[in-house]
Formats: structure tokens, C-alpha cells, sequence
């Protein structure tokens, strides 16, 4: 019986350490083959932060929105210091008879959304959420893209 408990631990041991190195592997930026760049971005009253805020230029990217907060939220892709300006045409898979822009709309609460965008102008942007007085209230963080993210001189705003 204890042996059992123990072997039960060991294997549960086991899989909290490969679960979190997956998890790790996750959180930076990556892609694997045929698969976009994934960015992890996280909002919440009244913050949005993201888990790498250097993204490729010319590059489709996968941007995983995760409400943790209790409101519903949105991200929107912009220039840096723009206020509800979305970048337009940057959707890979845009949606049939709406706008091709970049906006992750009606996050709700404990939910996730996606989109993929490809930015094809080196530059800095910021990520915001303009559902009424969010932005006001500091949900904006500042990304930047590069061609070469070894050399991307990113500016915390
Ligand atoms: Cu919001």
C-alpha cells in the first residue's frame, strides 16, 4: 500500500515537472514547424502585460488573449500613443463581411480568445483595451517589432 502511495507520487512528481517545462517552453516566444508565433497576452482590471513585448515583423502571429479579471475586456493592436485606432488589414483569417483589423473583442471573464496577425512594419505599437475608461485606466502596454529580435531596440514607452 505505501509502496503504491509512493510510485503514485513519483509518477504525479513526474508530471507537475514535465507540465511545467512545457509551460515554460511556452511562455517564451516560439514556433514550431507550419505553426504561427505565439504571443501570451494577459488582461485584467485595469492592466494588460504580455509575455515577450517583442514581436517579428513580416511573421504571422498568434495572439492569445486570457481574461483574469472579472469584466469583460478587448485587445487592440495600434501605433504606439494611438487611442482606438486598430492597425487594419493585418488578419490572416479574417471573419466574412467584418473589418480586417486588428481587435480581440468581448474577452469574457476566465476566458480565452485568439487572432492572428501579421504586422509587416517594423515600429513601435501598443497593445489596449478601449472598452469605456479601460485605456484611461492604464490598460495599454507598449510592444515593439523587429525584423531581427536579436538587435530590436524596444522602447518601454
Ligand atoms: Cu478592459
Amino acid at each position: 500500500m505505501k509502496i503504491k502511495l509512493f510510485a503514485g507520487l513519483a509518477i504525479l512528481g513526474l508530471l507537475v515537472i514535465i507540465l511545467g517545462t512545457a509551460g515554460i517552453a511556452q511562455a517564451s516566444l516560439s514556433a514550431g514547424p507550419g505553426q504561427p508565433y505565439t504571443i501570451y497576452v494577459t488582461v485584467k482590471e485595469f492592466k494588460i502585460w504580455v509575455d515577450t513585448p517583442i514581436i517579428p515583423a513580416g511573421v504571422p502571429i498568434r495572439f492569445v488573449v486570457n481574461n483574469q479579471g472579472v469584466l469583460a475586456h478587448e485587445v487592440i493592436m495600434e501605433k504606439l500613443g494611438a487611442d482606438d485606432a486598430s492597425l487594419k488589414g493585418v488578419e490572416i483569417h479574417p471573419e466574412a463581411g467584418k473589418e480586417n483589423h486588428a481587435e480581440i473583442e468581448s474577452v469574457s471573464a476566465n476566458s480565452n480568445k485568439s487572432d492572428i496577425w501579421l504586422v509587416n512594419d517594423p515600429g513601435s505599437y501598443q497593445l489596449a483595451c478601449h472598452v469605456t475608461g479601460h485605456y484611461q485606466a492604464g490598460m495599454v502596454t507598449p510592444i515593439t517589432a523587429c525584423y531581427d529580435l536579436r538587435s530590436c531596440p524596444h522602447n518601454q514607452n
